[in-house]
C-alpha cells in the first residue's frame, strides 16, 4: 500500500510513521508513507495557501490552486493504480472499523489535511474526495485525524501485527468490547487476579472471558449490542 499525506505541517506527523506498528510496517515494506506540503505549491510571493472566506466570517479557507497542484504532483507519480482521495473533516462519513477494513484493501490512499481552516468546497467537488470524520468531536486539524486513520488502516495490512489472530480477537472486530487482562503478580496491593484465570481450565477461561465481554459491552456500550449475532441464543437476555 502507498499513502501520501498532503498537509501544511508534515513535521507534526512524520515522526509517527517511524515508530511502533506503522514504523515496523514501513520498515517491512508493507506500506510507504510520504508527506507533501501544500505550501510548496503556492504561487504568490507570500506563499499563500489560504484566504478569507467569500461572504465573510471568521477563519481562513484553503485555496483550490495549491491543493489541486499538490494532488497533481503526487498523482503524476502514478503507475497503474488509481488513488483513493480522502479528506478528513468533522462533516464526513463516520470512521468505523469496517471502513478501515475496506480502506486497507485500497492500494493507494491520498489524505488531505486542513489546519485552522476548511477547504474550498470546489476541492471536495472537483477532486472526487471521500470525506471522512474520525468521530463527533473537534480536533484542531486534519493531521491528528490522519494519524488515527493511517494507524487504523496500516495495522490491518497482512503481516503488520505479530499475531494475525489479534485482529479478529479484539474489540469492535467481533462487535464486543475486550475482556479484562491480567499479568504477574497474582496479587497487587490487595487486588487479586480472578481465580479462574489461574485454573488452567481453558474452557472455563474462554467462557469467563466471553461473559466479561458481554457484561462490559452491555454496561458501557449498549449501542454495540444491537449488532451482535444473537441467533445462537434466541435473543435471550445476557
Ligand atoms: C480540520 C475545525 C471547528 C474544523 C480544521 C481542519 N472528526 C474530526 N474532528 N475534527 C476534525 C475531524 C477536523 C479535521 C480537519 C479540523 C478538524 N479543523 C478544525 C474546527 C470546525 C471545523
Amino acid at each position: 500500500m502507498r499513502i501520501d499525506v498532503l498537509t501544511l505541517f508534515p513535521e507534526s506527523i512524520e515522526p509517527f510513521f517511524s515508530v511502533s506498528i506503522v514504523g515496523r510496517a514501513v520498515e517491512a515494506g508493507l506500506v510507504s508513507v510520504s508527506c507533501v506540503n501544500f505550501r510548496d505549491f503556492a504561487t504568490d510571493k507570500h506563499r499563500s495557501v489560504d484566504d478569507r472566506p467569500f461572504g465573510g466570517g471568521p477563519g481562513m479557507v484553503l485555496m483550490c490552486g495549491p491543493v489541486f497542484d499538490a494532488l497533481a504532483h503526487v498523482e503524476r507519480q502514478a503507475s497503474d493504480t488509481v488513488p483513493t482521495r480522502i479528506m478528513l473533516t468533522p462533516q464526513g462519513e463516520p470512521l468505523t472499523q469496517s471502513l478501515l477494513v475496506e480502506l486497507s484493501t485500497h492500494p493507494w490512499l491520498v489524505v488531505l489535511c486542513g489546519h485552522y481552516e476548511g477547504f474550498d468546497e470546489r476541492i471536495r467537488q472537483g477532486a472526487g474526495v471521500r470525506e471522512i470524520s474520525i468521530g463527533d468531536y473537534v480536533v484542531s486539524g486534519g493531521e491528528a485525524a490522519a494519524v488515527v486513520l493511517i494507524d487504523g488502516v496500516v495495522r490491518l495490512l497482512p503481516g503488520a501485527l505479530g499475531h494475525e489472530c489479534s485482529v479478529v480477537d479484539e474489540s469492535f472486530a467481533g462487535g464486543l468490547l475486550e475482556y479484562p487482562q491480567y499479568t504477574r503478580p497474582r496479587e497487587f496491593g490487595g487486588m487479586k487476579v480472578p481465580e479462574v484465570l489461574l485454573s488452567g481450565n481453558h474452557a472455563e477461561i474462554a467462557a469467563w472471558r466471553l461473559a466479561q465481554m458481554r457484561e462490559r459491552t452491555i454496561s458501557r456500550r449498549p449501542d454495540l449490542m444491537m449488532g451482535e449475532d444473537r441467533s445462537s441464543d434466541g435473543g435471550a437476555p445476557n
